[in-house]
């Protein structure tokens, strides 16, 4: 059996707009086009949404249902580096992470790295982790496939969690309308509901071969989807580019040779798992969070790559130090190496290629 959460942001564009802009924070945003020029509607805020406003609606349509919404213009390069940064906490608990777009993500936890007893409580963690790094929302489903835990995921949006479980999932899912189903888009719904089909169970009556003979290929999919069952692979595509490890303590940190004593071992960690990687790199970075949240890092680039522990070690004070850590309250410390190689001298980039 899989773990699987389905991570997805809420109204991201805009939710990224009214954190940026605290003047249209509790006000109808409307992010996409000029309303004047054919403008299409990328995404709304909850508050616009009140007003019957959508994603593709014609922003011009979007000002007449709601006069006082502002409109504004996407930023996608901020929302790419928070993407990045999203990212990064989801690879931090597995190395199976699947992206479907900007904002969301399956991730399979079976064997997640920092465990917390229960999957729904590595979700908790995760949308925890988002909100404190990005202070944007994020609504999870946890399940034991893909297409129940992007459903669920949905289900109590923003800043939702839902868990459906593999006893539950068969029975959720006759009861869920035929739209609903990841993959049919407003075409397919038509046509199954001219066929009758309008919920999971209606699904339920027709044979893989009945369905082949109308819909082809994807018929599979849809026969053991409508019995709660998804056997696709969470897929990751990720080109490793560092390799790191880091912890947060359960009581700040004050005392500075204790920092590095923490670090130093951090840095073993990562030496060990480079070992059994066969992997090389040449610069090491320190990471530091403080208890007001605010993180920063320290890179140091050797001129060959690490060849012993003592490598990334001796690395460790300067960069603590640059860190600024005197007289703070530390919460998190970590160590990553980057610019990685494998032992062969080719890079891993290059190899992902091959
Ligand atoms: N997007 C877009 N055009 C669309 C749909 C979406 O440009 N037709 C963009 C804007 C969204 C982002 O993609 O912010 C993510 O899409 P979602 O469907 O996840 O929608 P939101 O995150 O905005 O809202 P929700 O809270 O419903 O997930
Ligand atoms: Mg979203």
């Amino acid at each position: 059996m899989q773990d699987i959460i389905h991570i997805d942001m809420d109204a991201f564009y805009a939710a990224v707009e009214q954190r940026d802009f605290p003047q249209y924070r509790n006000k109808p945003v409307v992010v996409g086009g000029d309303p004047e020029k054919r403008g299409v509607v990328a995404t709304c805020s909850y508050e616009a949404r009140k007003f019957g406003i959508h994603s593709a609606m014609a922003c011009a349509r979007a000002q007449r249902l709601c006069p006082k919404a502002i409109f504004v213009r996407p930023r996608f390069e901020v929302y790419r580096q928070i993407s990045q940064q999203i990212r990064d906490i989801m690879f931090s608990y597995t190395d199976l992470v699947e992206p479907l777009s900007l904002d969301e993500a399956y991730l399979d936890v079976t064997h997640c790295k920092r465990s917390f007893g229960s999957p729904t409580l590595v979700a908790k963690a995760i949308k925890n982790e988002i909100f404190q790094t990005t202070g944007l929302t994020a609504s999870a489903g946890v399940s034991y496939n893909k297409f129940i835990a992007k459903i669920a995921s949905d289900m109590d949006k923003p800043n939702g969690l839902t868990l459906i479980t593999e006893k539950q999932g068969p029975e959720f899912v006759k009861q869920l309308p035929i739209g609903k189903f990841h993959g049919i888009g407003p075409a397919t719904e038509t046509k199954m509901q001219d066929l009758g089909i309008y919920t999971g169970e209606d699904l339920l009556a027709w044979s893989i071969d009945e369905l082949k003979a109308i819909f082809g290929k994807v018929s599979e999919y849809y026969y053991y989807a409508a019995r709660g069952v998804d056997r696709r692979e969470v897929m990751s595509h990720r080109q490793r580019k560092s390799i790191g490890s880091e912890q947060t303590f359960s009581e700040d940190i004050k005392d500075e040779k204790e920092m590095l004593a923490k670090l130093q071992e951090l840095a073993t960690e990562v030496w060990q798992d480079m070992h059994t990687k066969n992997i090389c790199g040449r610069t090491i970075t320190v990471k530091v969070k403080f208890d007001n949240f605010v993180q920063v890092t320290r890179a140091a680039t050797l001129a060959g790559n690490i060849s012993r522990l003592e490598d990334i070690s001796g690395q460790l004070e300067e960069l603590l130090n640059k860190a600024e850590v005197r007289g703070r309250h530390v919460r998190l410390l970590g160590v990553a190496v980057s610019k990685l190689t494998t032992k062969e001298g080719v890079d891993e980039e290059q190899l992902t290629l091959l």
